[in-house]
């Protein structure tokens, strides 16, 4: 499980001809001289030019892509055209799990990476997979995403030992299921075959309503879901239409079991080796789009329902859950947050504690905290559902 996809090997290639033909590499920050200007952004003239890579998990057009676009822009005004990032969409480079090792290693010096491909490097991160965990409201769980400290204080040292630094988190949109046959019940998901992510929590969390996920990248998905390697899948509603998946796909079911969270990274020794005037630049780029992050995805998702709703060569049926039948999939979704405890690493427990109390604090909705299940059987050893999330005992299977 786990395995690299086939793009890994020329992707790396790709990123070595990169790394000759550019800049020095990402963890030389080559800006030595500048001095240390204390910054508030007026000492841009200071600035050496030095151009920087920022790899993206979509392409031209999508949010992410638009994100990393206004953020190179923001950037290139603050540093008076100094800073130059050349924005790379997903496929310039590789799968996204080879997107994180370029980062990791210095290839590129920003990337947009979603949790979902760095479960097994960090099984903490594997929260954002937990289903109706947080709200339904993507302000209030944007807000939560800016200011948790479960988040921004316990989790993100996790990721920097592991070589990615995250500059904030962000949600592209509330999740959507779209299948070959309509998913309205948990019934309807036993046997079903539903690609995901690489996240094990993720797998776990669709096995848990009785599903067959695999995981994939989404590049080899439309053909997955055309020659029925696979039956189904989850994403937010500017995804599916973009990507085309409403093409290959007869229904869409409005479940809002999870928002898509996102992460602007970057490569920790390259940030932490920046002149502070520099690193301010990028501190204000990341603040700046936040809201306009925000704003991107929820125009994208509103304005891609209607491309669905109203696309009559290959209609969909969209049928939206009622409270009721989302309680049936949260009731399965509850005890994977136990697993997510035994299973997510050291920290899994007090981070979720925390989160789940931060989420019941700012939203003042219940949501279950605490309710996961002492009674609920613990499946760290169930040989059936291996998703392991710790990639060194994984590799010495
Ligand atoms: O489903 C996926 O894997 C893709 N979905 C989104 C919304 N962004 C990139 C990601 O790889």
């Amino acid at each position: 499980m786990f395995k690299k996809t086939g793009l890994l090997t020329g992707a790396l290639s790709l990123s070595f001809v990169l790394a000759a033909c550019g800049n020095d590499d990402g963890a030389d920050n080559g800006n030595a001289d500048t001095g240390n200007n204390g910054g508030d952004g007026e000492a841009a003239g200071d600035i050496e030019p030095q151009e920087w890579r920022f790899v993206v998990e979509e392409t031209e057009g999508q949010v992410q892509y638009e994100y990393a676009q206004e953020f190179a822009d923001l950037v290139d005004e603050k540093s008076d055209g100094a800073l130059d990032i050349d924005v790379y969409e997903f496929g310039a480079l590789g799968s996204e799990v080879d997107q994180v090792e370029q980062l990791t290693q210095g290839i590129v010096e920003f990337a947009i990476i979603s949790p979902g491909f760095t479960g097994t490097l960090v099984p903490e991160g594997n929260i954002f997979a937990l289903q109706f965990l947080f709200t339904d409201d993507q302000e209030t769980n944007q807000e939560i995403l800016n200011e948790s400290e479960a988040i921004n204080e316990q989790l993100v040292p996790l990721y920097e030992e592991q070589g990615i630094l995250p500059l904030s988190f962000w949600t592209e949109g509330a999740m959507q299921w779209t299948g070959n046959s309509p998913l309205q019940t948990p019934d309807d998901f036993q046997g079903f075959q539903m690609r995901t992510q690489e996240s094990p929590l993720i797998l776990e969390s669709y096995e848990a309503y009785g599903a067959d996920p695999t995981a994939m990248s989404w590049g080899e998905l439309y053909t997955g879901l055309q020659q029925g390697a696979v039956d189904g899948q989850e994403n937010p509603i500017f995804f599916i239409a973009d990507a085309n998946f409403n093409e290959v796909q007869d229904y869409m079911t409005i479940s809002n079991h999870n928002m898509y969270v996102t992460m602007t990274t970057v490569n920790p020794d390259f940030y932490n080796g920046l002149d502070e005037n520099v690193q301010q630049i990028i501190d204000e780029a990341t603040e700046e789009m936040r809201e306009r992050g925000f704003e991107i995805q929820e125009e994208q998702n509103n304005e891609f329902l209607a491309q669905i709703e109203d696309d009559e060569d290959n209609p969909t049926e969209i049928t939206e859950l009622s409270e009721e039948e989302r309680d049936a999939f949260r009731e399965l979704a509850l005890p994977v947050r136990d697993y997510f405890r035994e299973n997510g690493g050291d920290q899994a427990s007090e981070i979720l504690d925390t989160l789940e109390q931060e989420i019941e604090d700012m939203s003042g909705e219940d949501i279950g905290a605490g309710e996961s299940g002492d009674d609920v059987e613990d499946e760290t050893d169930n040989e059936e559902t291996n998703n392991n999330m710790n990639e060194d005992e994984e590799d010495e299977e």
